[in-house]
């Protein structure tokens, strides 16, 4: 890991696996600013800072109780949303592509993402006038869906693409309606199975793919973190749980009440990728 962020980095989490490769999930404390995030699809809503810090521990231990080593980067107290750390970078084995925000107040946050993952994977960056969001980007196998929404446009698209053909992945790009990022509306909960709002993207972009559909009275409900076989969802979603449950799968659930008011939830919370053996 690069010196100059060593001394900024808190590592906690215990190994109950050791003899697993290790998972890491890179976290930020919470922005005394969150606040004044960016929205998009939400009106403002006034959100507890001290109960949005005590959720994001909660979040982290439960994350730590799946058998990630957990990284957090220090707090960006002027960068509302830094504590939505998937959307500065794309992890894969091979790589990792250092994104360009789609929204320019976001755009200082990606500086000591880079700083901490050039530690572990040789890094791509996203370049004007491309702009790419990690929360747009669903990974499944070799195959990067990347929606083209708000905060993700062509050129990003087709640099994260030039980035990632040599290594054998494919890249799709898909519309979206009616919500922030891709992952809003679909995410892998088990392998082959998609948890999706088929109100926000097309359930055909996936043939291949079975798909379970949240609840209709629980739009958000399609965020979910896949760590091992443990699916981390949203309390916020109780009836999408059950369906979760219906299929045989286990769900962990965290409460994300106040950072899912500024339009986040539990994918972009974190950075969850292998690190060394
Ligand atoms: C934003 O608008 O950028 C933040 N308020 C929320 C970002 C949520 N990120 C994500 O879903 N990947």
């Amino acid at each position: 890991m690069p010196d100059a962020t060593k001394k900024d980095i808190v590592v906690a989490g215990k190994f109950t696996h050791p003899e697993r490769k290790l998972r890491i999930a890179v976290t930020r404390e919470v922005s005394a600013a969150l606040p004044s995030c960016e929205l998009s699809y939400l009106r403002r809503s006034p959100i507890d800072l001290a109960l949005a810090r005590k959720q994001h521990r909660a979040y982290e231990e439960a994350l730590a109780a799946l058998d990630c080593r957990l990284i957090r980067l220090p707090e960006l107290p002027e960068q509302a949303d830094a504590v939505f750390v998937e959307d500065t970078a794309v992890v894969l084995d091979e790589l990792a592509v250092i994104t360009r925000p789609g929204a320019e107040s976001r755009r200082v946050e990606t500086s000591s993402t880079a700083a901490l993952l050039a530690g572990f994977r040789r890094l791509v960056t996203i370049m004007a006038p491309g702009t790419l969001d990690g929360g747009d980007v669903l990974q499944v196998g070799r195959t990067l869906y990347v929606g083209r929404s708000g905060r993700s446009n062509g050129q990003g698209i087709v640099q994260l693409t030039d980035a990632v053909t040599p290594h054998g992945y494919t890249v799709v790009a898909l519309d979206l309606k009616d919500c922030l990022h891709l992952k809003t509306a679909v995410t892998l909960v088990a392998p082959g199975l998609l948890l999706m709002n088929p109100a926000w993207v097309e359930r055909d972009a996936f043939p291949d793919m079975d798909c379970l559909e949240v609840d209709p009275v629980e739009p958000h409900g399609a965020n979910a973190v896949l760590v091992g076989h443990n699916v981390v969802h949203p309390r916020s979603c109780p009836r999408t749980r059950e369906r979760l449950l219906g299929r045989g799968l286990q769900v962990v659930s965290v409460d994300m009440s106040e950072t899912e008011k500024a339009e986040g939830g539990v994918t972009c919370c974190s950075l969850i990728f292998q690190g060394p053996a």
